[in-house]
């Protein structure tokens, strides 16, 4: 008894507010100079980090992405309606192949991540995309006007629970199809209304080579148009708090252990290694009572 009065004293002290950075997140967030991503997302629902992603690492990105399109023949089916957009070339469930990995453990990217949706988050979804260039008089491509929560009750929590990044291999300029949000919107927590998506009102995430954009769950975004020639290829990775249910399935890499001894220690988080989800046996044995202790220590953070 008297340790379960200890841990709920544990936890209630840690609690950590919406949009407040933990003790052990702000060396990180000051280390990689984050301060000012930080109070734009907080304060405007997106923001654009620079110098996340090496030059290299992007061109292997951008061929991972081309080939897997090209293997799925998803390029060949576009508006059939199963993809991520309208007329847009797709791949998903990229967690696993090594490239992907070493982007999403980036640790800029990781120290986002973990500001957004809180300590212990998980890989929610990991897709690839190549958006072609918009001719004249041609139809939308993309996803219109939309919060990523979607699938979450409305209103939406305070506390963020997903958190989409998108990486273009390119870098994209408005030109280019650069992803647009509508600044402030997140604080409406919920999703726009027809006529609030017909107003127009959402401006460009410029992001140079290297960067990447990144959004909250409650923020209203859509695929820009792409108006000159070439393609922008993008990793959307979306990461969720450790409570909600990913959108994508990763327990074939949870359960891979050969995979995991490999993998950069954050794809260990990435997949749930450390939570106490599917730990629990028949009888109400809990297995791992330390992935229970730590799950709800991470769960107020
Ligand atoms: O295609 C884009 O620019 C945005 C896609 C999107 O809505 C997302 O990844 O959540
Ligand atoms: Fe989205």
């Amino acid at each position: 008894m008297a340790e379960e009065e200890s841990l709920i004293a544990e936890m209630a002290k840690g609690a950590l507010a919406p949009g407040a950075v933990s003790d052990s997140l702000r060396p990180r967030i000051e280390e990689f100079d984050l301060w000012r991503n930080v109070e734009e997302l907080r304060d405007e629902g997106a923001t654009v980090v620079t110098d996340a992603v090496p030059l290299d690492l992007l061109d292997e990105l951008r061929a991972v992405i081309h080939e897997e399109i090209e293997r799925l023949g998803s390029h060949e089916h576009l508006g059939a309606g199963a993809g991520h957009a309208q007329g847009v070339a797709e791949c998903s469930m990229l967690l696993g192949n090594p490239v992907v990995d070493r982007v999403v453990a980036l640790p800029k990217i990781q120290a986002m991540w973990e500001f957004n949706v809180g300590m212990g988050f998980r890989a929610g979804t990991m897709a690839g995309t190549v958006l072609q260039q918009t001719k004249p008089g041609g139809e939308y491509m993309g996803v219109p006007l939309h919060a990523d929560h979607a699938w979450l009750p409305q209103p939406w929590p305070e506390h963020i629970c997903v958190s989409t990044i998108c990486l273009p291999c390119e870098g994209m300029t408005e030109e280019e199809g650069a992803t647009r949000f509508v600044p402030g919107s997140h604080l409406h927590r919920r999703m726009p209304s027809p006529e609030e998506a017909a107003e127009g009102n959402s401006v460009p995430l410029v992001v140079p080579k290297g960067g990447f954009a990144m959004w909250t769950g409650s923020t209203w975004h859509e695929t820009g148009v792409r108006t000159v020639p070439g393609v922008r290829t993008l990793l959307h990775a979306s990461c969720q708090r450790l409570y909600t249910q990913p959108v994508e399935d990763y327990t074939h890499l949870l359960r891979d252990e050969a995979y995991l001894a490999a993998a950069p220690e954050a794809i260990r988080g990435l997949v749930g290694a450390d939570l106490m989800f599917g730990t629990y046996s028949p009888g109400g044995v809990v297995p791992d009572p330390d992935k229970t202790m730590k799950t709800l220590m991470m769960s107020q953070q």
